[in-house]
């Protein structure tokens, strides 16, 4: 027979590893790795995949009064919108940006069955291939599709759509933001992007892709990233460079601040979010490091101790504090590469 304290321990173990760990009272003692997509089988990919189709298809909980947010993906989507300047280029970008890819997370596994871990998308990987384009996050079959395309549409909205993979024009209609930008659009259209370089057009007319500004979010620039000695600074280059480019390079419903539309959104993220945890390195003072400004006029200054908004997205808003370590409090993970 074994002691109580084993049996316990047992226990809390198997929770750990369904997932179900509850949060904010037990250390963290068997974090959930995520992975970059690349490492996932065919069938991880496929299971990922369902269920973030799975959310953009059940109906809103929150926001009843606005009328363009329907889904329960809109909930996210009306929320990061809604606080745009309160969540960028702020020093709560990065702890903001943690709790709600975990938010993402739990909601794939409550509301919609999800069996697997959150994936990152490591674009770094892409860049220094020099292969933006192509990268196999953009598969018609095993990842989220590619480029958007002119389609016979007439209809405004419905004009240049993802037309390949689990999210294209016949399975994913949205209401919120592309093609108003960062004004409340509530115009319905397919869900789209439009890979460029940051070009412009050529004399046909046609988007200037090029090689999509790797040089912007390869590994040198990762590089200088982790380079920096405090949060202040490698909070805004990382969301200055990479974290931005990446949403232009991509854009379409990656653009915009409703750019949570775009499922590639919570491993672009992700992403981030490694990046910051890789420069904290779990070192003490760096778990504690959190400096810069709560406003983007840059006036009032951030506390660790300061809470972040989150609208109707949950009961309570999250403390900075408790964000700023992905193996205590309410989070436990890590990552396949640190
Ligand atoms: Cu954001």
């Amino acid at each position: 027979m074994l002691p109580t304290s084993i049996i316990a321990v047992l226990a809390f173990t198997s929770q750990a590893a369904a997932g179900v760990l509850p949060r904010g009272e037990t250390a963290c003692t068997d974090p959930v790795v995520r992975k970059e997509w690349r490492e996932l089988d065919d069938a991880a990919k496929a299971e990922y995949l369902r269920a973030a189709v799975c959310l953009r298809k059940l109906p809103k909980e929150k926001y009843a009064y606005i009328d363009a947010v329907t889904t329960r993906m809109d909930d996210l989507v009306y929320t990061h919108f809604s606080l745009n300047t309160d969540i960028h280029f702020v020093a709560n970008f990065l702890p903001w940006h943690r709790w709600y890819v975990q938010l993402h997370e739990d909601l794939l596994r409550t509301e919609c069955g999800f069996t697997g871990i959150q994936p990152y998308w490591d674009w770094s990987i892409d860049a220094d291939a020099k292969d933006m384009p192509n990268s196999p996050l953009f598969d018609p079959v095993t990842g989220f599709g590619g480029d958007g395309k002119r389609t016979t549409s007439n209809e405004p909205g419905f004009q240049r759509c993802v037309v390949d993979g689990p999210f294209a024009n016949t399975n994913l209609t949205l209401a919120m933001g592309w093609p108003d930008m960062n004004v409340a659009g509530d115009r319905l259209h397919c869900f789209t992007r439009e890979f460029n370089g940051g070009l412009g057009n050529d004399e046909n007319g046609n988007i200037i892709i090029g090689d999509m500004q790797v040089g912007a979010y390869n590994s040198q620039v990762m590089k200088t990233i982790y380079g920096f000695d405090t949060y202040a600074d490698m909070s805004s280059m990382l969301e200055g460079l990479p974290h931005a480019q990446i949403h232009s390079v991509i854009f379409g419903d990656m653009g915009p601040a409703t750019s949570p539309n775009e499922p590639l959104f919570f491993l672009h993220h992700a992403n981030v979010d490694r990046a910051w945890a890789k420069w904290q390195g779990r070192n003490a003072t760096r778990l504690a490091d959190y400096t810069g400004f709560k406003d983007t006029a840059r006036t009032i200054p951030a506390s660790i101790d300061d809470s972040m908004p989150i609208l109707q997205l949950g009961d309570t808003e999250p403390v900075v504090k408790d964000y700023m370590d992905i193996q205590a409090g309410p989070l436990c993970y890590t990552y396949s590469s640190m």
